[in-house]
């Protein structure tokens, strides 16, 4: 049987395992990247393992999400992250350099291989033919100690893409439709992976927008094939010699196959507050919008705000709206200032920031109370903007720059003539400020500044479990409820004891002090969830602060693939009612017994009795037999140390 693009690069980096659709496989990985707010705890990890060099054939430690340096703390964490990268041998993106996918995708990025990021929108590196998949910072630091990464082999779901995009309609819409039809949670167990006739018409940069935003389906990746486009890109980048090809067999087979024709999509748009929300533009246009931001590592390549810039040669911007661009990196600045596409910006009043996530994640452009947010970004959970009950849209830049000149949602068919692009033959590369990795670390010093704090001890699993149900939620549950992130919390990202002190902040904000005094009482917490729990963000510490306030159970009706791999790592047991039906039954405060629970798992029960405020229930344990140790150990770290 013919191969898909996933399982031939699956097939060329599996060190352990098979590959057979839902076992666990172990995988080498090439290349890994880390940000700023989840690669300090990645890095002190790293350490832990007492490796002296990263074992990548290529490993970059990006500063793009704490920009704002209102104290010490950001500052201090970017100094450390510098030094750590001369140390361990990794390239450095300092601050202002730009979004880490966007950076990868120009100067990195390699068809073929496979990328490990802690950052859920790492499978950008999809775009280019990479299998690139976010994972918890844990993982990655083990992929740069030379580990496999582990993951549950995923089904293929075949997109299939015919047609041509219409005027006024781009990469951003693929998706939106994508999102609208699969939901939030449809890409969970699944690589999603693009091919067909309508391949041709897409760059590698409108490829990668695609392979970026569906990380919002919950998918462990997508893949393009590497083609000719492919190589165009590469060869724009004066990294022709680094092209290969990859694509699927004619008689490949995909698990589940969906067909998308471009040429009939619409110009679409995500209500608020997720990703899915999706309707026609024309559906809600007419809605008066305050803020306006292109950018984020979806959409702020050199040919989104190109396409932004040529609109407005001959338009202006409404004066009831602050319309914002963050360029997603150096190369994007340079080429748009070379071009003379800046002039028109700066012209047109758009405020123009320096290359990096901002508002995206909630560091400054927070907008006004009640007023709608139309943003070209990946997620519009709520609050994540900075501003509670806030009103984020997100859209392809086409909308958000119509939006922006008429004052309103807009669907940008109502603008003239469409601004068609010519990417340049070749970048400026806008690389001068990354650092390569030097020949030797020994020398260097590791600079850590107050903030950071020493990685918490974790005890191993009890015999029997004793706690309190600390909080019921409902479904889709973020890691952005759990563990919130903007300009007041991210410098926290590497102290632990100080960041858990906002754990699920914006949903109960008792939460934290019922933990603690449930952690002297009883032995811990628990939390009970509804689908998709813990969805977004590849970040740990939605694991880690709340196993630092005692939470040790989760029990929910199905977990994200990313926060259960997060959980395990940090030793708290992922559940899943049997019944979904008991969820409605608990209630906040139950008294919760696991008994002979460290039985059970040595056991490799798949089944476990959770008794709550006296009675019955049962939950499913789906773990491999490593997690199994794991969780036994207490922590990933523990059952690294133990089996030394
Ligand atoms: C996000 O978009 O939510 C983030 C911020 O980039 C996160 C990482 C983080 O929380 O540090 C992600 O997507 O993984
Ligand atoms: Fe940064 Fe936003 Fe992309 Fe996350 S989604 S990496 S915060 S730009």
């Amino acid at each position: 049987m013919g191969k898909t693009v996933a399982e031939k690069i699956l097939e060329a980096h599996i060190v352990e395992g098979t590959l057979r659709k839902g076992e666990e496989i172990g995988i080498r990985i090439d290349q890994t990247l880390t940000q700023d707010a989840t690669g300090t705890m990645a890095y002190l990890e790293f350490e832990a393992t007492g490796i002296p060099r990263v074992q990548t054939d290529v490993s970059v430690c990006y500063v793009d999400h704490n920009l704002v340096q209102s104290d010490f703390r950001n500052a201090d964490d970017h100094r450390f992250l510098q030094s750590v990268a001369r140390k361990y041998g990794l390239y450095f993106s300092p601050p202002g350099n730009g979004i880490s996918h966007q950076v990868h995708l120009e100067r990195f990025g390699v068809p073929g291989k496979t990328l490990l990021g802690s950052d859920s929108h790492t499978p950008t590196g999809g775009g280019l033919g990479m299998l690139a998949m976010g994972a918890g910072g844990l993982d990655v630091a083990m992929a740069m100690a030379g580990k496999p990464f582990y993951l549950i082999m995923p089904e293929i779901y075949g997109v299939r893409l015919t047609g041509k995009l219409p005027d006024w309609v781009s990469a951003k819409d693929v998706l939106l439709e994508v999102l609208r039809r699969l939901s939030v949670k449809g890409g969970v167990g699944y690589i999603i992976e693009y091919f067909g006739p309508g391949l041709a018409g897409l760059t590698a940069t409108d490829r990668a927008a695609i392979t970026n935003f569906g990380a919002e389906l919950g998918a462990t990746t997508s893949v393009f094939p590497s083609d000719a486009n492919t190589k165009k890109f590469l060869d724009s980048q004066g990294r022709a010699d680094q092209w290969v090809e990859i694509v699927a067999d004619e008689d490949a087979e995909y698990d589940k196959v969906i067909e998308i024709d471009m040429s009939i999509l619409e110009p679409m748009i995500a209500c608020p507050s997720s990703p899915d929300n999706v309707v026609k533009v024309s559906e809600v246009a007419g809605k008066p919008v305050s803020q306006v931001l292109v950018g984020s590592c979806s959409n702020s390549s050199l040919r989104d705000l190109m396409v932004v810039a040529k609109v407005l040669e001959k338009e202006t911007i409404s004066s009831d709206v602050s319309f914002e661009i963050n360029p997603g990196s150096r190369q994007v600045l340079e080429n748009l200032t070379a071009q003379g596409d800046m002039l028109t910006l700066m012209k047109s009043g758009a405020r123009i920031h320096q290359a990096g996530c901002l508002g995206c994640i909630g560091m400054g452009q927070a907008p006004p109370t009640g007023s709608i947010s139309l943003r070209t970004f990946p997620r519009n959970f709520p609050g994540r903007s900075g501003t509670q009950d806030d009103k984020v849209y997100l859209c392809s830049p086409e909308v958000a720059v119509a939006s922006a000149i008429k004052g309103c949602i807009t669907d940008p068919r109502d603008l003239k003539e469409y601004p068609h692009i010519e990417l340049p033959e070749k970048y400026l590369p806008g690389d001068q400020r990354i650092e390569a990795p030097r020949a030797s670390g020994d020398e260097i010093e590791i600079i850590r500044g107050p903030n950071i704090a020493p990685f918490p001890e974790m005890e191993a699993l009890p015999e029997s479990w004793k706690g309190i149900v600390l909080l019921k939620v409902g479904d889709n549950i973020t890691t952005d409820h759990i563990m919130p992130a903007g300009a007041k919390i991210l410098p926290l990202r590497s102290n632990i004891p100080a960041i858990s002190e906002f754990v699920f902040n914006s949903v109960d904000e008792q939460f934290v002090q019922r933990a603690k005094d449930v952690a002297i009482e009883y032995i811990g917490g628990m939390v009970v969830g509804g689908d998709n729990y813990g969805q977004g963000s590849s970040r740990e510490h939605a694991a880690l602060a709340p196993r630092y306030l005692g939470v040790r159970v989760k029990l929910v009706k199905s977990f994200a693939r990313i926060h259960k791999a997060n959980l395990i790592n940090f030793g708290i047991l992922p559940l899943v009612f049997e019944n979904p039906g008991d969820y409605d039954s608990i209630v906040q405060g139950a008294k919760v017994i696991i008994p002979a629970l460290r039985k059970h798992i040595e056991a490799g029960a798949e089944k476990i009795e959770v008794q709550i405020d006296g009675k019955a229930y049962y939950a499913i344990l789906e773990v491999s037999q490593r997690h199994r140790e794991i969780l036994l150990a207490g922590s990933l770290l523990n059952w690294a140390s133990e089996s030394k």
